[in-house]
């Protein structure tokens, strides 16, 4: 207790005694994850202002050997953002300042605690935009898409936050400040600190600043809610369009279940007579004119694979359409709570995976059913189960990961590993690959205060 009150003390002197919340009520907030599965008291929750306070945090933390967890938007759907129980939570979210964008590079600096949304509204002036784009945008943040590799709507065109990353600032375990914000587009100096970094979910370092790759915003848009006849034919579908059609920024899998779902949920009337087998968000952007009759002859071009079509280029009706796809993750939050996997196939056995998915797990799981929805053309499908029987979560994760592991796939695609894909990490990587994880892991962080037991086992109780 009296080195606990000793840290408090030592981390007002840091930040401030108003940015160290150890009011139960007021951390709470931080303490639960957005699934609401996850859940840990804290010892406190601490909101530096500056790199060099996160850099004093953590150097506090480090010297009382009480572990931290960074937090950004809190919105990480693996339980990484959460305590287990005893952490310091420091979260990011005063690290807003965004920089002018360079119109040389096309890059800009933000800080890690910058929300999305923000950082997309700050940027709209100049014409560009970051590429990567999810449904969290009003709450994620630019240190969290960092940190668990975001992916989102966009990737088939841009790729993921890796991508988008030219370089990071970042604190390391023993209170260190490495930085790469200068913004060099070659640099081949050895190691590249600042990709290490990008996935690592806060287990390497806490990101306080990104130097950021932007892309021309494409404003005239057009999108269509395709009803196709099986999953099969979305997967054909999506990859017509995608070479027919340089426009194409967004392919969307909504299978038809899960549409109904959404539907009944929301309160949303899908745009079709009946419900189809599955559904395909797709999207065409355009700086001059919104692309609709290039659109329109690739989905004719697609014959009778696609059944019925609702197309439109005004924003309010656009914006009806994304709710089938958009407000998925709530409605199954709401209907559930859904047991949540984001995988990744090999695009040729995507349908087939799908196909065998929802009939094992209904057949093994008397009255759960397989919600699938997903972003088609990187191969991730985000397969939602609802209704299993209480306590078969862990059942329910084995048969689903061990098909993916099967088939040749990825147990996390773009949400992470966190606490809840910890046990199965081994499915998507070799024991060798996993002993390199921990080398590097032991090498940046022997202490082991960075976030234990996210991504790795906690190698032992070193979390208070
Ligand atoms: P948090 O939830 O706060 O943290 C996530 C992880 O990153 C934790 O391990 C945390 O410790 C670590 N972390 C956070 N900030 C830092 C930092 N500054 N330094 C080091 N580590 C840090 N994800 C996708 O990839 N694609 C999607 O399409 C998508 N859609 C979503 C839709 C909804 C409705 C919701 C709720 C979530 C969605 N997500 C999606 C998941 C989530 O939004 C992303 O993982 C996002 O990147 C998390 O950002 P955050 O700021 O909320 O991070
Ligand atoms: C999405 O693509 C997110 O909407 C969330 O990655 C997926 O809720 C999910 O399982
Ligand atoms: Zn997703």
């Amino acid at each position: 207790m009296a080195g606990r009150e000793a840290l408090l003390a030592e981390l007002r002197g840091v930040v401030g005694a108003r940015h160290v919340l150890d009011d139960e009520d007021v951390r709470a907030g931080y303490e639960v994850d957005w699934t609401r599965r996850w859940r840990g008291e804290a010892l406190a929750v601490v909101r530096p202002g500056t790199t060099a306070e996160v850099a004093g945090v953590v150097s506090a933390c480090a010297g009382a050997r009480v572990a931290v967890v960074p937090q950004g938007g809190n919105t990480g759907l693996v339980g990484g953002s959460v305590p287990a129980g005893g952490e310091v939570v420091v979260s990011l979210r005063r690290l807003v300042d965004v920089g002018p964008v360079d119109p040389l590079s096309g890059q800009v600096t933000a800080g890690a605690g910058v929300v999305l949304a923000d950082l997309q509204a700050q940027l709209a002036p100049a014409g560009r935009e970051l590429a990567v784009d999810l449904a969290a945008r009003s709450s994620a943040t630019v240190g969290g898409l960092v940190a668990t590799n975001a992916g989102g709507l966009r990737v088939l065109r841009h790729g993921t936050m890796r991508h988008q990353v030219v370089g990071l600032e970042a604190v390391l375990a023993d209170g260190s400040v490495v930085s790469r914000l200068g913004g060099l587009a070659k640099d081949a100096t050895g190691y590249d600190l600042s990709s290490l970094l990008v996935g690592s979910e806060g287990t390497l370092g806490v990101v306080t600043a990104a130097r950021l790759r932007l892309v021309p915003t494409r404003p005239e848009r057009v999108t269509a809610l395709l009803a196709v006849r099986s999953v099969a034919d979305a997967v054909a579908v999506a990859a017509e369009l995608r070479d027919r059609l340089d426009s194409l920024d967004v392919a969307e899998l909504v299978v038809g279940p899960t549409l109904a779902l959404v539907a009944r949920q929301r309160g949303l009337v899908p745009p079709f007579a009946v419900v189809p087998p599955a559904a395909l968000l797709v999207e065409c952007g355009s700086r001059e004119s919104a692309p609709v009759d290039e659109l329109a002859e690739a989905v004719l071009g697609c014959g009778a694979m696609v059944e019925d079509a609702a197309v439109s280029e005004h924003p309010s009706e656009r914006a009806r359409l994304w709710q089938h796809r958009e407000e998925i993750t709530e409605a199954l939050q709401a209907a559930g709570p859904p047991r949540k996997l984001d995988v990744s196939l090999p695009l040729a056995g995507l349908a087939t995976f799908a196909d065998d998915v929802v009939v094992r797990v209904a057949a093994s799981f008397p009255g759960a059913t397989c919600h699938l929805f997903g972003h088609v053309l990187d191969g991730n499908l985000h397969v939602n189960v609802l209704g299993a029987p209480e306590g078969d979560g862990e059942a329910v994760d084995a048969l689903v990961l061990g098909l993916v592991a099967a088939a040749g796939g990825s147990i996390g695609a773009e949400h992470g590993i966190g606490r809840a894909k910890v046990g199965w990490l081994h499915l998507s990587r070799s024991p060798a690959e996993l002993a390199a994880f921990r080398s590097v892991k032991g090498a940046l962080d022997p202490a082991g205060i960075l976030n234990p037991g996210v991504l790795l086992p906690a190698p032992g109780a070193t979390s208070s």
